[in-house]
């Protein structure tokens, strides 16, 4: 295979993972590549967390804080967070390793809007950023950067950090090159000027991540497939969310207050989302377009059938089917496929203007609609908010689904008062599950109320559901948003001494 480090002053730099690890001292902040398994580093990583173990035996209290774009890999975050190596990790997680630390008190974690994130760091909030690590899926001859199957955070690693560490992965499609587009023109207040998109394929940036060769401190190559996880055919629950959803954007259209290739679509992580881009993929709809963080395998194959004109995203999270048909057709996806920054990709502007239709994922929502995407039972974190707050408060529709049961029918995900709140009714207008939807928009809060309960409660908690709202509106507290303090979280007291709800 021909070198992919085509820049002579960097192909001097080229070194072992275990080689690159050591530069990486105790205590700094790491800028790491990775979006949602996609486009992380795969081998310095884990020669660090050896460097780390290493380390520790020798005595050394040896960690590192750890920023990404989103959720990366075992190779990542399992590997660092099993020695104990992450201080503080921000902002998004879905490593089992990860959570259990996290939840156990032993690393501090920081969930933030995904779109905040790279303004914040250049505000300093986090203090600074040291070393960068950066998955790229080659270097040109002038030393520009061709990013890998994600882009996240990384231009704003490489601006900010003092040192970069490249790793160069030939498992990568070079034909990449020419995907993404990289905006340079993002500032801090009072200097912003609007972000140019009025339609999700349009380009105004770099191709490449523009990086001050002095600053490249060690190359690395690697050959390595990204997380690329399954997923699950779609079941019984995910399919009657999805045409609940599809049955909602017909009479939608109907009614004209969508167009009939509906709006931009952004889709949130996991089986679900993907079960609805699979019930789009058969649909009614032609010539959609997609504005989100995220392309999965329901949005590849929306593009393949032609449903999907366009999409425009910050990284893939595919399977290792549609990883390898991306890669045998990547002239036919880049045409229709532009990759971001992530403060582009969930821009509240953009999202805003484009009048995205936000769909996301959800642990519970309560009888008025407020939605907890993070917290089981109220303390223990599952993933983090990801891009769901971005796209919810900023989209023209913004859908929460769940089945309308956990755990074996044991939880149910309506509930009285949810545990956590990460989205509040004022930001939720759809709620689906299997049982049906609930359309809150023009609905004051006792009117969501019984909405949300007929429609989306699961018949075994409904009666209990009516129950509490008929109470709480006859107790004689107030009428705008009644409840019963003394027992809006009980069913999670009740689930945590008794296994249920
Ligand atoms: O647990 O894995 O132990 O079986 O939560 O639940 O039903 O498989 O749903 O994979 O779609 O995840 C909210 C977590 C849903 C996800 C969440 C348990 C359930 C199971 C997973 P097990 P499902 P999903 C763009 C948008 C926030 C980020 C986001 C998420 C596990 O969608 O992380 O939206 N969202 N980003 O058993 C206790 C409940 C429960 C519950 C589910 N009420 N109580 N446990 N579970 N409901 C992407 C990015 O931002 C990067």
């Amino acid at each position: 295979t021909p070198s992919r480090i085509r820049c002579p002053k960097l192909s001097k730099r080229v070194m072992s993972a275990d080689e690159a690890a050591t530069l990486i001292p105790s205590g700094v902040n790491v800028g790491m590549s990775g979006f949602t398994g996609a486009g992380y580093p795969k081998a310095v990583p884990v020669a660090l967390a050896d460097h780390i173990r290493r380390q520790r035996a020798d005595g050394e209290n040896y960690r590192v804080s750890v920023w990404t774009g989103a959720s990366t890999a075992p190779e990542l975050d399992g590997a660092l967070a099993e020695v104990d190596g992450i201080e503080m990790r921000l902002p998004y997680q879905s490593d089992p390793v990860c959570r259990q630390k996290i939840n156990d008190g032993q690393m501090s974690y920081m969930d933030i809007h995904l779109s905040h994130v790279a303004q914040h760091v250049w505000s300093g909030f986090f203090g600074k950023l040291d070393i960068a690590v950066i998955e790229v899926a080659g270097i040109t001859e002038d030393g520009r950067l061709i990013p890998s199957s994600s882009i996240g955070n990384n231009k704003t690693w490489i601006d900010q950090a003092d040192r970069v560490i490249l790793e160069v992965n030939y498992g990568q499609s070079a034909g990449l090159e020419g995907m993404h587009d990289v905006y340079y023109g993002t500032a801090l207040p009072p200097r912003r000027k609007p972000i140019p998109i009025t339609h999700p394929d349009e380009r105004f940036g770099e191709k490449y991540l523009l990086c001050p060769p002095e600053k490249v401190i060690a190359v690395v190559e690697t050959d390595a497939p990204d997380r690329n996880s399954k997923f699950a055919d779609p079941d019984d629950n995910s399919r009657r969310i999805a045409d609940h959803l599809l049955k909602f954007f017909q009479q939608e259209v109907e009614q004209k207050r969508l167009p009939k290739n509906l709006l931009p679509l952004q889709s949130g992580v996991g089986n679900i989302a993907n079960a609805v881009m699979a019930g789009l993929n058969e649909g009614p709809f032609d010539n959609l377009s997609a504005y989100t963080e995220v392309l999965q395998d329901g949005m590849l194959a929306m593009l393949k059938s032609g449903k999907l004109a366009t999409a425009s995203a910050t990284a893939f999270s595919l399977s290792p089917e549609a990883n390898q048909d991306l890669a045998d057709n990547i002239e036919f996806y880049k045409d229709r496929i532009v990759l971001r920054t992530q403060e582009i990709s969930n821009h509240p502007e953009v999202i805003r203007r484009l009048g995205v239709i936000a769909m996301n994922g959800m642990i519970e929502a309560d009888i008025y609609g407020n939605v907890n995407s993070t917290h089981v039972m109220g303390t223990r974190i599952m993933n983090g908010i990801g891009g769901s707050g971005d796209f919810a408060r900023n989209g023209y529709l913004s859908v929460f689904m769940t089945p309308s049961t956990a755990r074996n029918g044991a939880i149910s995900t309506i509930v009285p008062m949810v545990s956590h709140v990460d989205h509040t009714e004022h930001d939720v207008q759809i709620v689906v599950t299997e049982q049906g939807l609930a359309d809150l928009r023009g609905l004051p809060p006792r009117r969501r109320a019984l909405e949300i309960i007929e429609k989306c409660a699961h018949p075994d908690f409904r009666p209990r559901l009516k129950d509490y709202f008929e109470r709480a509106c006859a107790s004689g507290r107030g009428m705008h948003t009644p409840h019963l303090l003394e027992e809006a979280l009980s069913w999670h007291c009740h689930f945590e001494q008794n296994g249920q709800m």
